[in-house]
């Protein structure tokens, strides 16, 4: 019997949930979509509960095991599908790698998150946007200086890794934010770079399945 395909909880403007696609369409692993409506309040249901106790996306169901929280995943996918890898080879480097996925995901990720903003009285339509300005600018100078020693091509040396997938996502959403990115020019200059990689194309959040079709782009 074929083996049924792993089912992504998603929202189409989820920066953890993108880290996840970027994932599965690195490693050309098929996957079902499920959209999970943020700005609705979908994630708040009894049922959606029951899957992620947390109440985020993104959730991946796959082989009877349902795993949440997007590093989990990530690494889960990375010991089940490890080729094509999104680790390197060498200790040293993979440190590297899970150094500036640590920065993206506690560093800056959970101070933007929808709850938090909605807590602090900010949205991507406010104006000033001092939290959100204040935590991508603290974060991203600090991954500007980790990469001034790692990057090649991309985050760290020449292979998109773990760090590649956390960066795009966030970069995407200071952007929605209307964060200067002048001051992180190599950041800005890998992403530039990435974003012309079919993962990273496949996944921009305009093009997702539950994306609304006033923020929709031709794919
Ligand atoms: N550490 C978790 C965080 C997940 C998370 O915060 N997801 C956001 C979307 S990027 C969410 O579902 N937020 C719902 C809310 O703030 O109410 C992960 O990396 O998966």
């Amino acid at each position: 019997m074929a083996q049924s395909k792993p089912v992504l909880y998603s929202y189409f403007r989820s920066s953890c949930a993108r880290r996840v696609r970027i994932a599965l369409v690195h490693k050309g692993i098929e996957f079902e979509y499920k959209a999970v409506n943020l700005y609705n309040g979908d994630h708040k249901m009894e049922d959606f509960l029951k899957l992620n106790p947390c109440g985020n996306v993104p959730v991946l169901k796959d082989k009877g095991n349902t795993i949440v929280s997007s590093p989990a995943i990530l690494e889960y996918l990375e010991e089940t599908v490890p080729n094509p890898p999104l680790l390197p080879e060498d200790p040293a480097s993979r440190a590297k790698v899970r150094e500036i996925v640590d920065g993206i995901v506690s560093g800056i990720q959970p101070h933007l998150n929808m709850r938090v903003m909605k807590y602090v009285g900010e949205n991507y339509n406010s104006k000033p946007k001092s939290w959100a300005k204040h935590w991508v600018e603290s974060g991203f100078g600090s991954i500007e200086r980790i990469l001034k020693e790692s990057y090649g091509m991309y985050c760290v040396g020449d292979a998109v890794t773990l760090a590649d997938a956390c960066l795009v996502p966030q970069v995407f959403n200071a952007h929605m934010f209307k964060v200067d990115m002048a001051p992180f020019p190599i950041i800005n200059e890998i992403c530039s770079r990435l974003n012309e990689l079919k993962a990273f194309k496949d996944t921009h959040p305009f093009i997702q399945p539950d994306c609304p079709e006033d923020l929709r782009i031709p794919k």
